[in-house]
């Protein structure tokens, strides 16, 4: 198992990649990252797949970008490279859902991959930190930016500055994770929520989804025209039709995802 960085499996119409280094903690170095980048757009692609779950193991979600692999590279080395942005951000470009279901450690790049994702789940004795400023180093895949966008400015640079861990009572109140669930239960739940949302029409998911990630992006009037216009577009779908019409006929609905 220890040989592909990452595992891929389909459930229904949801789309399973496991981070697959276990014996480095799941330590995210350049072979996991494209792996998880194809994997991700592969099934982005895939018409039968309308949600996607990454998950770890029971020891770590991901423990970080690999510290071996970076303590010998120079400035020249990242920047020539575009360390990060080449083939971490591959994730920005997938249009479906993604639920990162996080147990054990999400530390460094690991949290910084599962605030990436559009939901998260934990498990009771997930850990989360942003230990950078332990290696002089910082947060640098996008956690200085979307911590304080998910959790607020003080708990962001009290993690960021101090480099503690929260615990998963402690990111589920403070807004980072939607659910926390018993670290056995925690693939079927990722699974199970992934289902239920499959269930529903494809472009209206990913209508969803880019209209809250607006949120983030822009001032409240521009992100309310966005949404309206978005609404406004919901009339052209046939899945809509059919959601009201399955509605008013007190019928099964079946969506084409169209
Ligand atoms: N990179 C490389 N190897 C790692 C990493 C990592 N991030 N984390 C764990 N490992 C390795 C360990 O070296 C160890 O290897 P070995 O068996 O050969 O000694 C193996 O995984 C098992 O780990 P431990 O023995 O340490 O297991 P413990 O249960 O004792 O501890 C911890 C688990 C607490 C997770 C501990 O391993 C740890 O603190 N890891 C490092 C956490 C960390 O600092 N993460 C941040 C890294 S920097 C980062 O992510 C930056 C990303 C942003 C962009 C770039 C800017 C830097």
């Amino acid at each position: 198992m220890d040989e592909q960085p990452v595992v891929v499996e389909t459930v229904g119409r949801v789309g399973v990649i496991t981070l697959n280094r276990p014996k480095r903690m799941n330590a995210l170095n350049d072979a996991l990252m494209d792996a998880l980048g194809e994997a991700l757009l592969r099934f982005d692609a895939d018409d039968g797949i309308s949600a996607i779950v990454m998950i770890g193991n029971a020891q770590a979600f991901a423990a970080g970008a690999d510290i071996a692999a970076m303590a010998s590279w120079s400035y020249m080395d990242v920047y020539r490279s575009d360390f990060i942005t080449r083939n971490w951000e591959t994730i920005r470009r997938v249009r479906k859902p993604v639920i990162a279901a996080v147990a054990g450690f999400a530390l460094g790049g690991g949290c910084e991959l599962a605030l990436a994702c559009d939901i998260l789940i934990a498990a009771e004795d997930a850990r989360f930190g942003l230990p950078e400023i332990k290696l002089a180093m910082l947060p640098g895949a996008g956690g200085t930016q979307r911590l304080p966008r998910a959790i607020g400015k003080a708990k962001a640079m009290d993690m960021c500055l101090s480099g503690r861990t929260m615990n998963a009572t402690e990111a589920e109140r403070s807004g980072l994770v939607a659910r926390v669930v018993p670290a056995d239960a925690l693939r079927d739940e990722g699974i199970a929520l992934a289902t239920t949302i499959a269930s529903y029409s494809l472009p209206a998911l990913m209508a969803i989804k880019e209209s809250v990630n607006r949120a983030w992006e822009c001032s409240l009037t521009e992100g309310i025209a966005f949404e309206r216009r978005q609404l406004h577009a919901r009339f052209a779908s046939e899945d809509a039709r059919e959601g009201m019409n399955a509605f008013l006929d007190k019928r099964k609905l079946v969506f084409g995802h169209r």
